[in-house]
């Protein structure tokens, strides 16, 4: 580990990456506060091209906790239809902003030699909203890995193994960390069992962003 540049710290912030588990590392405060303010506005901005909206169950059409909304070539969406990547925005049509160039850095130095990320989902969670345990796999390639980046209230972050009844651990998430899951935890389950309120300020109207970075489909 120690000869790894990411174990090391001299990637990103001044915290030393953890590896939670194979493949599953924890950078520690990789956004400072002031790359924190800049990336929540460049997500506010993007909210205004592409509003955030309230995603479905597949078949049961039962409402999410969270809001969502995308940026990238590609979004995530789910509704009745079902789970499914599309280039354009349910209720507007157009296609989705750019991906933050802050974004974008986390990726470079994390993910190691995996090509650029397609789709960067956005997650706004409010006081109440969690997430169940679920894995992502509704992705054409698991040879990338996923970059997740935290900002805003401290979330209980649960995750597991590649089946659902394996045994989880759970780690309390801050603003300005980056989880990396990738290799062995890239089909990991994992899940937000809850949001502590009011733990930052960053965001104007409380609650958490999360902004999720995937490769959709095998580079070319
Ligand atoms: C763990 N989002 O949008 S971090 C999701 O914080 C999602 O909003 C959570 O899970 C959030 O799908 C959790 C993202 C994440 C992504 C992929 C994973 C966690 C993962 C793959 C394996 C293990
Ligand atoms: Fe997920």
């Amino acid at each position: 580990m120690a000869a790894d540049p990411l174990s090391a710290g001299l990637l990103g912030g001044l915290e030393p990456t953890v590896e939670l588990a194979p493949g599953l590392l924890l950078a520690r405060s990789f956004f400072d506060a002031p790359a924190q303010r800049r990336l929540a506005a460049d997500v506010a901005q993007a909210a205004q091209a592409a509003p955030f909206f309230r995603p479905r169950m597949p078949c049961s059409g039962k409402p999410f906790s969270v809001l969502m909304t995308n940026c990238g070539e590609l979004g995530w969406i789910s509704d009745e239809s079902g789970y499914r990547y599309e280039p354009r925005h349910p209720a507007t049509g157009a296609s989705f902003p750019p991906i933050p160039a802050l974004a974008l850095s986390a990726w470079r130095a994390l993910a190691g030699a995996a090509p650029a990320p397609q789709a960067c989902l956005v997650n706004y969670y409010d006081a109440g909203a969690r997430m169940g345990l679920h894995r992502d796999a509704d992705e054409g390639d698991f040879l990338a890995p996923v970059v997740s980046i935290s900002l805003g209230d401290d979330a209980l972050f649960r995750y597991g193994g590649a089946n659902r009844s394996d045994r989880t651990k759970s780690v309390r998430l801050r603003s300005g960390d980056v989880v990396v899951l990738g290799g062995p935890s890239r089909l990991a389950f994992h899940g937000i069992d809850r949001i502590y309120p009011a733990t930052s300020g960053l965001l104007p109207q409380g609650g958490r962003l999360n902004l999720t970075l995937r490769r959709v489909s095998p580079p070319p």
